[in-house]
């Protein structure tokens, strides 16, 4: 046993000291992430019967599409809610998600169907099946496409998105790796593979959808908003 003890402390003795400072460093930063994290969890204190909407921050410059569409419905219905930009992400890895009660639901649309469940509400309630089929495409194409050309717009051409954000300069230094990382993204969702020009091009055809359809109205499929028009004040 004790032939074993000191033949493991001499591979010990061995081990060149950057190697031992690199594996301390690991399991140092490990350490202070997963304790972070567990104390993060344990603080928040979480109201009964509030909706709790979980982004990233929140300031006059709002950032996330998919965040403000929650809002703006919760707002629209009335429905109580608090904010926390505590910086944790959801179980599907993204912004939005929220808390109520013992429920975690992630995603802006299946928190919207959620909330319509649970509070017994529907702002699509009066449309008819074709107006339906309108908002639904027009929400797709802002979402799934639209919001992809103003991300690369906001975040990767033009990057005024950092300093509405209030990004401390002294991260300035990793904006670099948070840019390859969303060229990573968008490459492999395709609108990364175009040209800047060529993404402007497909953002104003969007927009100029949007525009065309919505005319005078006051809200896309009349004088009152549905479901899809919060998608539209989001990401716009
Ligand atoms: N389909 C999702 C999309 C959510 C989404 O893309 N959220 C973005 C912010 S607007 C996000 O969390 N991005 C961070 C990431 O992908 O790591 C929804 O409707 O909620």
């Amino acid at each position: 046993m004790e032939s074993a003890t000191s033949a493991v402390c001499d591979f010990i003795n061995k081990v060149p000291f950057y190697v031992k400072a690199s594996v301390g460093a690991v399991v140092a930063g490990i350490t202070i992430i997963v304790v972070h994290r567990k104390l993060k969890t344990k603080k928040r204190d979480v109201p009964r019967d509030t909706i709790i909407l979980h982004q990233p921050w929140y300031g006059p410059y709002q950032m996330v599409p998919f965040a403000l569409k929650v809002e703006t419905y919760l707002r629209i219905m009335k429905i109580p809610y608090k904010l926390d930009v505590s910086d944790e992400k959801g179980p599907k890895g993204k912004y939005p998600w929220i808390e109520y009660n013992d429920q975690v639901i992630p995603d802006s649309s299946f928190i919207i169907k959620f909330l319509n469940k649970t509070f017994n509400v529907d702002l699509d309630k009066g449309l008819n099946p074709e107006q339906l089929a309108v908002a639904h495409g027009f929400r797709k194409m802002l979402e799934e496409n639209t919001y992809w050309a103003i991300i690369m717009n906001r975040w990767y051409f033009e990057s005024t998105a950092f300093k509405k954000v209030g990004l401390p300069w002294i991260l300035s230094p990793l904006i670099p790796y948070f840019k390859r990382g969303l060229l990573k993204t968008t490459y492999n969702h395709g609108i990364g593979r175009h040209s800047h020009d060529e993404i402007n091009e497909i953002m104003k055809e969007d927009l100029n959808a949007v525009s065309k359809f919505l005319g005078k109205k006051r809200f896309l499929l009349g004088d009152e908003p549905c479901q899809a028009d919060c998608a539209v004040f989001g990401q716009l």
